[in-house]
C-alpha cells in the first residue's frame, strides 16, 4: 500500500472516529468537521429541499441561476409552465415544449420532480369551463375534459414526476369550499375525482392537496375535513402541501408547530411547497413607504429575517418525521412573485439567496438550524 493511500485511511479512520462521537453527541453525523454547505446536504436524512424555478433557470439562459439550483436542492417545482394554460392552451393543444425542458433538467441530476397544478381556478383558460357559444359545459362535459386533461399530463410523465400538486387552493378563508367553475359545475365530488384521475394515470406518483394560509384555524380545520373525508373513500391523496407564503409575524411558530401536527395526524405526509417571507408592507396597513428598501435591506430587517427563517426551520426539524419536503417558491431575490405581488415593481427580500446569487444571512441560519439538529 502506497504511503498516499495509507495517509487517506488514516484519514477517513478520523472522520469515522468524529463521526461515531459526534453521533453520540446527536448531533447529526453530515456536520462533522467542515460544516456542509449546501441546503441539499445540510437536511439530508431529514427532508428534501427544494425550488420553484421559472423558464430561464432550466432552459438554460440564466446559467448562474441553474448552478445555484444543481449546487443547493434536490427537489424542483415548476413556477408556472406545467400549468393548464401554459400546457393546454387550446381545446385538444398540449405544448409540452418547456415542460420537456422542466423535466430533463431535474433528471440530470436525479432532482425529486414535482408537477405544480392539474386543477386551479387561476391560470385555466376561460374555454375548459365553456361549449362553443359561450355558456357554461355540463358536468360530464366538464369531468370528460378535467379527465382527458389529468391522463395526457400525468401520463406523459408517468414514472418521472414523482409528486403532483392535484388541487390547488380550493377553499376560502373560512374553510368552505371555492365557489370556482369546478365545483359549481362538477359538484363537491371534483376533488375526488381528479385524484383518482391522477392515480390512474400513475399509481407510483405521491398525490397532494396544496393550499396557502392552512395554519388560520377556520381554512385548516376546513382542510382537515377535507382530507380526512376524502381518505375515508379511499381516494389516494398522499400529502398535504402548505404552502408557506410567511410574514414576519406570521405565522407563529406555535401556529406553524400544530398545523403540521394535525395534518400529520391524519396520516398523510406534509410538504411545505412555497416557502418564502414577505419583508415589505402590505398596501392595506398604514405604510405610507410601499417600497422601503430599493437599494438593499437594513442589517436590522436581514437579522430579523434570518432569525425568522431559523425560528421556521427549527419548527420544521422538529417534525423532520412527518415531512417530506421544504420547497422555496424561487430561488434568488431577484426572482421572486413578491416583487410583483400585491403591488408591482418593489424590491422584495423573501429567500436565502440575494439578487447575486449570494448566500444571504438567512441562508447561514437555515444551515445552522441544521447542524444543531439530533442526528436521524
Ligand atoms: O409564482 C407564480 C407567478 O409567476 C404567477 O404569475 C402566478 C399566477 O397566479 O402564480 C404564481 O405562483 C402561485 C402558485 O402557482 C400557487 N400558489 C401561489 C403562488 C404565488 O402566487
Amino acid at each position: 500500500m502506497s504511503s498516499r493511500s495509507r495517509n487517506w485511511l488514516h484519514a477517513m479512520g478520523a472522520v469515522l472516529l468524529a463521526a461515531v462521537a459526534i453521533g453520540c453527541a446527536r448531533v447529526r453525523p453530515v456536520a462533522v468537521g467542515r460544516a456542509p454547505r449546501t441546503l441539499r446536504t445540510a437536511f439530508e436524512g431529514a427532508f428534501l429541499v427544494g425550488a420553484a424555478l421559472n423558464v430561464a433557470q432550466f432552459s438554460g439562459r440564466d446559467t448562474a441561476g441553474a448552478a445555484l439550483v444543481r449546487a443547493q436542492f434536490n427537489a424542483i417545482t415548476p413556477e408556472n409552465v406545467l400549468k393548464w394554460q401554459s400546457v393546454h392552451p387550446r381545446p385538444g393543444v398540449y405544448d409540452f415544449a418547456t415542460a420537456d425542458q422542466y423535466v430533463a433538467f431535474g433528471e440530470r441530476d436525479g432532482m425529486f420532480i414535482v408537477g405544480h397544478t392539474l386543477v386551479w381556478h387561476q391560470q385555466t383558460p376561460r374555454w375548459v369551463f365553456q361549449d362553443s357559444s359561450g355558456n357554461p359545459v355540463s358536468r360530464d362535459t366538464l369531468l370528460a375534459r378535467l379527465r382527458d386533461h389529468i391522463e395526457t399530463v400525468v401520463g406523459r410523465y408517468r414514472g418521472r414526476i414523482r409528486g403532483w400538486d392535484v388541487v390547488n387552493e380550493a377553499l376560502n378563508d373560512d374553510g368552505t369550499l371555492r365557489p370556482t367553475p369546478w365545483l359549481t359545475i362538477i359538484g363537491v365530488d371534483y376533488l375526488a375525482q381528479a385524484f383518482r384521475f391522477a392515480h390512474a394515470a400513475d399509481p407510483a406518483a405521491e398525490l397532494y392537496y396544496n393550499d396557502y394560509a392552512l395554519e388560520n384555524a377556520p381554512k385548516r380545520n376546513g382542510a382537515l375535513d377535507l382530507v380526512r373525508r376524502l381518505r375515508a373513500a379511499g381516494i389516494p391523496i398522499t400529502g398535504v402541501g402548505l404552502q408557506g407564503h410567511n410574514r414576519m409575524d406570521w405565522p407563529t411558530a406555535a401556529q406553524q408547530d400544530s398545523t403540521i401536527v394535525a395534518f400529520a395526524g391524519l396520516g398523510v405526509r406534509v410538504m411545505i411547497t412555497e416557502l418564502d417571507i414577505d419583508v415589505l408592507p402590505r398596501p392595506n396597513q398604514s405604510a405610507t413607504v410601499l417600497n422601503p428598501y430599493p437599494n438593499g435591506l437594513p442589517d436590522s430587517v436581514q437579522h430579523a429575517l434570518a432569525q425568522r427563517y431559523a425560528e421556521l426551520f427549527t419548527v420544521y426539524e422538529r417534525h423532520a418525521a412527518d415531512i417530506g419536503r421544504v420547497t422555496f417558491w424561487g430561488v434568488a431575490d431577484g426572482d421572486s412573485w413578491l416583487n410583483h405581488w400585491p403591488v408591482r415593481g418593489r424590491t422584495n427580500y423573501p429567500l436565502l439567496f440575494d439578487r447575486q446569487h449570494r448566500p444571504k444571512p438567512a441562508f447561514e441560519a437555515v444551515m445552522g438550524v441544521a447542524a444543531q439538529a439530533p442526528a436521524r
